[in-house]
């Protein structure tokens, strides 16, 4: 799969494209491009943004800048890159991130993150997209944050990212856990301070950690 992401900071990824799973995806073939919206704009001195009609406070992302910079990457009208990808313009505005969109965005077809800055992208991207994410709410100050989060979601879900695949499947969030929170882990030491790890875990009996850990679930 190709995740394109669109941003004015794409140094923002730098650290985070560097990470084991991003670079586990790309060992089984999968890409991340990251595209610099200020490196195809049509307008002079790099200019990408501008004031909002009908005034207001802050600058809002051009429109023919946000198109300049897909049909660069594509090589297509900029409305049709939607026909075989999966565009998602990232804006507090969207529908909330989840475990069940991520697995969505994971099964394909391949995904193109659209990160707004300033006061966002000019509605008419919505000509461009095929859905609007947010990952909470709470406004950010730009949609890199949520882009990142958006991969790191999606990511984990490509089959054989993650080395273990029981521990995708275990999941805090996943369906199988009915959206129930996981449950909670412990390491050494056995006891520190006084907080103890509880004595079943340390206890060797697999099926009685199983029956704890599936109790533990249900009380969270
Ligand atoms: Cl996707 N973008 C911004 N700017 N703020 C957000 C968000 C996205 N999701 C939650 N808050």
């Amino acid at each position: 799969m190709r995740f394109d992401v669109f941003t004015l900071f794409p140094e923002a990824f730098d650290w985070y494209l560097t990470q084991v799973h991003i670079r586990a995806a790309q060992a089984l073939g999968h890409e991340f491009v990251l595209t610099n919206y200020r490196d195809h704009t049509p307008l002079s001195h790099l200019q990408v943004d501008d004031t909002p009609y009908g005034g207001g406070a802050g600058m809002v992302l051009r429109i023919d800048v946000v198109c300049a910079a897909l049909e660069a990457a594509f090589g297509v009208d900029a409305e049709r890159v939607k026909d075989t990808r999966r565009v998602v313009e990232l804006t507090p505005k969207g529908r909330q991130l989840d475990d069940p969109l991520a697995g969505e965005l994971a099964a394909g077809p391949d995904l193109v993150l659209l990160c707004g800055r300033y006061e966002g992208i000019d509605e008419r991207v919505t000509h461009l997209v095929t859905d609007r994410v947010s990952i909470g709410p709470y406004v950010l100050s730009g949609g890199e944050i949520a882009a990142m989060a958006t991969l790191d979601a999606v990511t984990r879900k490509l089959p054989g990212v993650i080395s273990n695949p029981a521990s995708v499947v275990s999941e805090s969030h996943a369906a199988e856990l009915e959206g129930g929170a996981e449950y909670p882990h412990y390491t050494r030491p056995a006891e520190f301070r006084g907080w103890e790890v509880p004595e079943v875990l340390r206890s060797g009996h697999h099926a009685e950690i199983e029956r704890w850990r599936a109790e533990q679930v249900r009380k969270r």
